[in-house]
């Protein structure tokens, strides 16, 4: 994995995220492209890194980058991914994949013509080890079937009408927001844990702030600056602040999913709540190293997150004892270290160990089929 060379393209909130977690993972960084060549020269120095590349053709014309990872605004995934793929390079892309399944099935398509490159979208929350353990219960038959699922993915970094970012423009963004920023992480993280396809889908979104107070020049997601009128300018939002989902899924079982980014207090909390037949699951991204485990006729169990406690094929993704927390960053981490030793293997016949483009193309599938059942409100079938 050592000698395997990455190019990170992004500089905003996430793309220093993948660097801290590529470092962890021990492949060589080859250097960062920003928005523009005085970003990239910024973010290198500011994150040590030995190049700073001015633009998309000079990063995949470089002979030591075997692979990149685009975390830049949803609109330039597809044709980034699309220059990489062509390139050569493997590609590790930022959720959401595409800003439409027509370039996301282009994507899968081209990456198929490519059998020697690994190409994977960051759904990082599948690798919290307690999320891996609720899959092996349910693997190992210990959960028994699944019954019903429900769940919500809550925030409060978009709460007030000036609180920006790209993300809450469609045509930087996609037409839908918080279910395709936050939702889609939910929705592929239940498929991996239950096996299950979603196959029908009725939602009702809703838009808090119609007009959001912009501010003059671009800011960075989290970032929680709070400006003086004279530097805001109106803008029309059409993406959704919230909303919530009915789902049915392949084996009968039926389910309900919440997304907020206006929900006070809740910073980055995803829930689930798996009704099987033989034990339910509860978990918490916010309390990610306890996973509660319900019994009709025996106590209640908190799982606590520990090597020695959790199923064989959990214990690869767990690097510390119990009580020596792991979080968001480490499941960067796992998913990188996935991605990377699946590429080092060199069987690129063998079975995805990470977040495919096809999964994500499911990811885009699905968030259609929830905007087209908000506007015409009724029931719709997942193609
Ligand atoms: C903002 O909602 C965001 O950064 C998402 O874009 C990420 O995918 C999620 O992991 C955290 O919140």
């Amino acid at each position: 994995m050592q000698n395997i060379g990455v190019g990170m393209i992004g500089a905003g909130f996430i793309g220093p995220v993948h660097v801290e977690a590529l470092k962890r993972v021990g492949v060589k960084i080859r250097g960062i492209l920003g928005v523009d060549h005085a970003e990239s020269l910024r973010a290198a120095a500011a994150l040590g890194l030995p190049k700073a590349y001015a633009n998309l053709e000079e990063i995949l014309a470089d002979p030591e980058v075997q692979a990149v990872h685009i975390a830049t605004p949803n609109r330039l995934h597809f044709p980034m991914a699309k220059a990489a793929l062509e390139a050569g390079k493997h590609v590790l892309c930022e959720k959401p994949l595409s800003m439409t399944s027509a370039e996301s099935a282009e994507l899968v398509a081209l990456a198929k013509t490519k059998p020697n490159l690994a190409a994977g979208v960051n759904y990082n929350v599948r690798y919290y080890p307690l999320a891996l353990q609720a899959k092996a219960l349910r693997q190992n038959g210990e959960l028994g079937e699944v019954l019903h699922v429900t769940g919500s993915y809550v925030q409060d970094w978009l709460f007030y009408q000036t609180d920006y970012n790209w993300r809450v423009l469609a045509k930087e963004g996609g037409e839908l927001r918080a279910v395709s920023d936050i939702g889609t992480h939910w929705l592929d993280l239940l498929h991996n844990i239950t096996g299950l396809e979603v196959t029908a889908v009725c939602a009702d979104l809703a838009t808090v702030w119609p007009i959001r107070k912009r501010p003059l020049g671009e800011v960075e997601t989290y970032s929680g600056k709070v400006l003086t009128e004279d530097q805001l300018e109106p803008v029309e939002i059409s993406t959704d602040d919230y909303g919530a989902i009915l789902l049915r899924f392949s084996n009968g079982a039926k389910g309900v999913l919440y997304v907020s980014q206006v929900t006070a207090g809740r910073k980055n909390c995803l829930r689930f709540e798996i009704a099987g037949s033989k034990e339910a699951l509860a978990w918490e991204s916010e309390k990610p190293n306890e996973m509660w485990i319900g019994h009709r006729n025996e106590p209640n169990q908190v799982l606590l997150r520990d090597p020695g406690l959790v199923d064989p094929s959990v214990k690869p993704y767990i690097a510390f004892p119990g009580g020596h927390n792991e979080g968001f960053p480490d499941t960067m981490k796992q998913c990188f270290r996935s991605f990377y030793s699946y590429i080092a293997a060199g069987d690129f016949t063998a079975p995805a160990t990470f977040p495919t483009f096809a999964e994500g193309h499911r990811e885009i599938v699905l968030c259609e089929a929830i905007l087209q059942s908000h506007r015409e409100q009724r029931w719709i079938e997942v193609a």
